[in-house]
């Protein structure tokens, strides 16, 4: 690795941990002024510099400082999983009200699921990293879902890294089975949440 990308994946690692200070506050905030935490939990990652080269591959370009910080959005990669739908838009809403955290760009693949079922509402973001001299505004990304969106995507990642490319048909089509009974089942448990909720106001 170069020291170039040695530095990069340092102030990477500033940049989940900033991140996790500022998430932290947002939704430790939010629980003081509701009294509820939409968050059931959070996973982090930073993707290592063989994933980060097999990505730049894909997309054909070198591997260097300079194509990393321009195509690879997702080095830091941060997963918010909720128990209930609307605890999702709770939490996007949270993040893109709060004053420290850019929204570069969206994605909602619940509302437009991928191809195989895979549903998750995805924020590319900006946070001012401060070094000694200087500001570094440095992206990442963080994927908002339900804890039965989270299921899915944890046994389709296992398949997708089990047989690669060619995953069977009958395996893509009982997961994308799968992913419409997540749906369902998100309905349900949402609504049953409301109808509980009926009864505590009573
Ligand atoms: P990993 O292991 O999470 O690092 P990009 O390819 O990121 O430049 P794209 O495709 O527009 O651009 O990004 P997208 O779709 O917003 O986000 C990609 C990430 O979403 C993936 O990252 C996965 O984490 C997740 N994802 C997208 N589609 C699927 C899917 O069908 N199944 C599962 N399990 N996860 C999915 P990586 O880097 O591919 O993987």
């Amino acid at each position: 690795m170069d020291n170039e990308i040695k530095r990069l994946m340092n102030l990477y690692e500033y940049t989940l941990e900033l991140l996790r200070v500022q998430l932290g506050i947002l939704i430790n905030e939010n629980q003081l002024d509701r009294g509820y935490n939409p968050v059931e939990h959070i996973k982090t990652r930073i993707k290592t510099i063989e994933s980060i080269t097999k990505k730049l591959n894909k997309k054909g370009y070198e591997v260097n400082a300079h194509n990393i910080r321009k195509y690879v959005h997702d080095v830091v990669g941060i997963r918010i999983v909720c128990s209930f739908l609307s605890d999702v838009y709770d939490v996007v809403n949270l993040i893109k009200n709060g004053s420290q955290i850019k929204i570069i760009s969206e994605k909602n693949y619940i509302i437009n699921p991928k191809d195989t079922g895979y549903t998750s509402y995805h924020l590319i973001v900006s946070v001012p990293v401060c070094l000694n001299n200087t500001v570094e505004n440095m992206e990442a990304e963080i994927q908002i879902r339900t804890l039965a969106m989270d299921f899915w995507a944890s046994l389709d990642h296992k398949i997708q890294y089990k047989f690669s490319s060619t995953i069977p048909e009958e395996i893509k089509t009982e997961m994308y089975n799968c992913a419409v009974n997540i749906k369902n089942l998100d309905r349900k448990m949402l609504n049953l949440n409301e109808i509980m909720n009926k009864y505590k106001k009573q």
